[in-house]
């Protein structure tokens, strides 16, 4: 099945229509997938302001950041018991797991949120989900299992709970396909830089590789052995984003009509 991603230039008016639908329910659900730092927010801000009638739902790193007890008691809504995303990054073998049930579970109520009600009174509402439960289990849990991070018992563990809830949910959660924002390791390893978060500054080249290398697996070669049916042919469509697109209108008119769907 065919992902179309079709952007009619030239007028102020710009229709994009995503054809793949497998999923019951109304509206096309769309993944941001690719690897850290690529430019997958710069791009979601972009479709934002080209299709402002679509919804976005962006990665919730700030909550990584700064973790809040859900039922805090009077006088301490505000306390935070630390940043997850530096713990990681500091102690992998320690925080990995804990990251993992945190990440997956704030990406689960993000898929499993309603259509907001604005977006049903719209032809073609479309949902854009800045990564997904399938990324945390296909690239980064995998990849943390497979360097070492994850113990044989927590992966085991893992796993058992992501299958059961994905096939719980079934379709409530489901996507009707990805967009892949490829780019070398790289070019991600200078954006990264650019950006500067304190968290990644000590990520390496090598790391980089490997989530690379975990997404072209996934969504290029295919041979991550995924455990959905509706996984399995999910369309894929891939975006080249070497070149900076993030101030260059050209770039991201090219970008907008390109139109690379994939069996
Ligand atoms: N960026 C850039 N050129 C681009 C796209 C992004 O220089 O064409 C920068 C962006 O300003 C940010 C960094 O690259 O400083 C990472 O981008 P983003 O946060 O969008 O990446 P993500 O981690 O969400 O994929
Ligand atoms: O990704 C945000 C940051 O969070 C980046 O440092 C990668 C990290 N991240 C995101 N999901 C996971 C999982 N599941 N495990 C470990 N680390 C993760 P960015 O690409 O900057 O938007
Ligand atoms: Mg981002």
């Amino acid at each position: 099945m065919k992902l179309l991603l079709r952007v009619a230039g030239g007028s102020a008016r710009r229709l994009c229509t995503v054809a793949a639908t497998r999923r019951r329910g109304p509206g096309r659900r769309l993944g941001i997938e690719g690897n850290i730092a690529v430019g997958k927010s710069t791009f979601v801000k972009l479709l934002g302001k080209t299709f402002p009638e679509w919804h976005m739902a962006t990665e919730q790193v700030t909550k990584w950041q700064n973790i809040q007890a859900s039922s805090s008691k009077e006088g301490s809504s505000f306390r935070s018991f630390g940043n997850l995303l530096q713990m990681i990054y500091q102690e992998p073998s320690r925080w990995s797991y804990t990251f993992q049930t945190y990440s997956c579970m704030g990406r689960l109520k993000a898929q499993l949120e309603p259509i907001p009600e604005k977006l049903l009174k719209t032809r073609e509402p479309v949902q854009i989900f800045e990564r997904s439960v399938y990324s945390d289990r296909y690239v980064f849990a995998k990849n943390l299992f497979e360097v070492g991070h994850l113990a044989e018992i927590e992966w085991i563990i893992y796993q058992d709970w992501h299958t059961f809830l994905l096939q719980e949910f079934g379709d409530q959660i489901a996507l009707d396909g990805f967009l892949y924002l490829q780019a070398s390791p790289e070019k991600c390893m200078e954006r990264m830089q650019r950006r500067g978060r304190s968290e990644e500054k000590e990520i390496q080249l090598q790391y980089l590789e490997q989530l690379h290398t975990q997404h072209e697996n996934w969504l290029i070669a295919r041979t991550t052995e995924v455990h959905l049916e509706n996984l399995k042919d999910a369309p894929v469509l891939v975006l080249d984003v070497n070149k900076d697109f993030e101030d260059n209108p050209e770039e991201q008119d090219k970008l907008m009509s390109k139109n690379k769907g994939q069996e």
